[in-house]
């Protein structure tokens, strides 16, 4: 007999099915015996009168929680049941079949609450929990946080292809450290070295010098700092896109509100209920267009506001408590939640980015409920200015690669990359840990 998921088994009642799925938690009482059974789509209850079913004892005895288990039965409505008013009634011989038995699962995915016999279980640390992963990932709460990822990235391509953009895959091995030389991971490549691709950038860049126009590429980025916090990894979901024929870096941010905004309104519809009952965060749907403050003036209101004051030297980037302090402020201000900050100092900067005349780059940051979400700019595409601002950082040879695309004719272009990983961990309120399939850091390369 063909599987039934369990979303659907409720609308099979009365009809003999066939279900599959996680033993949720089990009840083998003297003379009843309560399986809860769970799949990706939902729960049922399986309901076994024990007396009546001599051929299925040994095997309840033997199913433990989170063993893989096969039934066929019946499903019928019944009002006493408290999971969604359903329960499914095993046929007749050896209906049920474990196909794979759990051992005692060696995490606490939840608090378990103290009964009169037993004290309250604590929860395990996340780094506990990344250790088993695959066991902690199979709770309704985990399961969302990928069933949303994946409505975010799809709406994210489904934005990009309706307007003609075109997915690239670009090299993750290179042979010469991209970007700036600093946090790449070097990897043995045969009898030389290789790295590992701290952004797409430059290929994204060729793609324009392609003729391609407009690109997105979903891939791997590889970054390696030793950083410890929340919104950290050395490995992430990069989600980056790069158009050309702009006027300025106003439609790449154009782009990308546009972008958001959409993509956040397919979750909204999908998981949004979802998301809040399980999360308590609600999925705000942004209005357009996104706030956009200078990055000094942001430091003005943050100073006038909230007593928030920085050493005028350090003015030329963001800081992370400044990064967290702006989420209030757009909120107060604009009761909106996202914040592009624009006119950072070029020694911050990527040398790539154009600058205007009086050497600010052209570029912004996103932040996103205090954290940044994104880097985006107009891109410098004249070799002459490009090779300048790439000398000025020191980075000659290394990039020589890349400036030859310039030389062949290039229109003009820019672009932005969105950390994957950021934007689902700030939909749920968790940390990246918590909102990556399998979390890479300084200390984690299993599982
Ligand atoms: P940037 O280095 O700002 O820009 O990276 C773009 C976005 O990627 C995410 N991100 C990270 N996520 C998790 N862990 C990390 N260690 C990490 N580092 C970055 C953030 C960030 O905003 N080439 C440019 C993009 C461009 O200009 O198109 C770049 O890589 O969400």
């Amino acid at each position: 007999m063909e599987r039934t998921i369990l979303r659907e088994a409720v609308k099979k009642t009365g009809e003999p099915i066939l279900v599959r799925g996680f033993v949720d938690n089990i009840r083998n009482g003297k003379s009843m015996a309560f399986i809860v059974l769970k799949d990706l789509s939902g729960r049922l209850q399986i309901t076994v009168e024990k007396e009546k079913f001599p051929a299925l004892l040994e095997t309840l005895d033997a199913i433990t929680p989170d063993s893989v288990i096969t039934c066929e039965g019946t499903v019928f409505p019944n009002e006493f049941v408290k999971l969604n008013g359903f329960e499914m009634i095993p046929a007749e011989g050896e209906s049920i079949r474990i196909d794979s038995l759990a051992e005692a699962l060696p995490i606490v995915r939840k608090e378990i609450p103290a009964t009169k016999k037993k004290a309250a279980l604590e929860r395990s640390n996340i780094d506990q929990r990344i250790d088993y992963r695959w066991i902690d990932l199979r709770t309704d709460e985990n399961q969302l946080v990928f069933k949303a990822q994946t409505a975010l990235a799809a709406a994210l391509r489904e934005f990009l292809l309706a307007r003609d953009f075109l997915e690239i895959h670009s090299p993750k091995l290179i042979g010469a450290a991209s970007e700036s030389g600093a946090d790449v991971f070097e990897v043995k490549y045969f009898d030389r070295n290789a790295y590992l691709a701290q952004s797409p950038q430059f290929y994204k860049q060729m793609a324009m010098a392609a003729g391609f126009e407009r690109i997105f590429e979903v891939g791997p980025v590889f970054r390696a700092e030793k950083s410890y916090t929340s919104r950290h990894t050395t490995e992430f979901t990069g989600f980056d896109l790069e158009f050309s024929y702009i006027e300025s870096v106003k439609d790449v941010m154009k782009m990308e509100e546009e972008l958001l905004t959409y993509a956040l309104g397919k979750v909204a519809e999908k998981y949004g209920e979802e998301i809040e009952a399980l999360f308590g965060k609600k999925v705000v749907v942004p209005t357009l267009p996104f706030p956009v403050v200078k990055l000094h003036d942001l430091y003005d209101e943050l100073e006038k506001n909230y007593g928030y004051i920085l050493p005028e030297s350090e003015k030329n980037d963001l800081t992370t408590e400044a990064e967290q302090l702006s989420y209030r402020w757009v909120m107060e201000k604009y009761g909106h939640e996202f914040l592009f900050v624009t006119d950072f100092g070029p020694e911050k900067r990527a040398f790539y980015h154009m600058r205007d005349e009086n050497g600010i780059p052209m570029g912004y940051d996103l932040i996103w409920r205090g954290v940044e979400i994104t880097t985006g700019a107009q891109r410098e595409h004249r070799y002459e200015p490009l090779k300048a601002q790439a000398d000025e950082k020191g980075l000659g040879e290394d990039v020589k690669f890349y400036l030859d695309f310039f030389r062949y004719g290039c229109p003009p272009h820019g672009g932005f990359g969105l950390g994957l990983d950021r934007l689902t961990m700030l939909l749920f309120g968790l940390g990246i840990k918590e909102s990556m399939f399998i979390f890479r850091g300084p200390n984690r390369l299993n599982p």
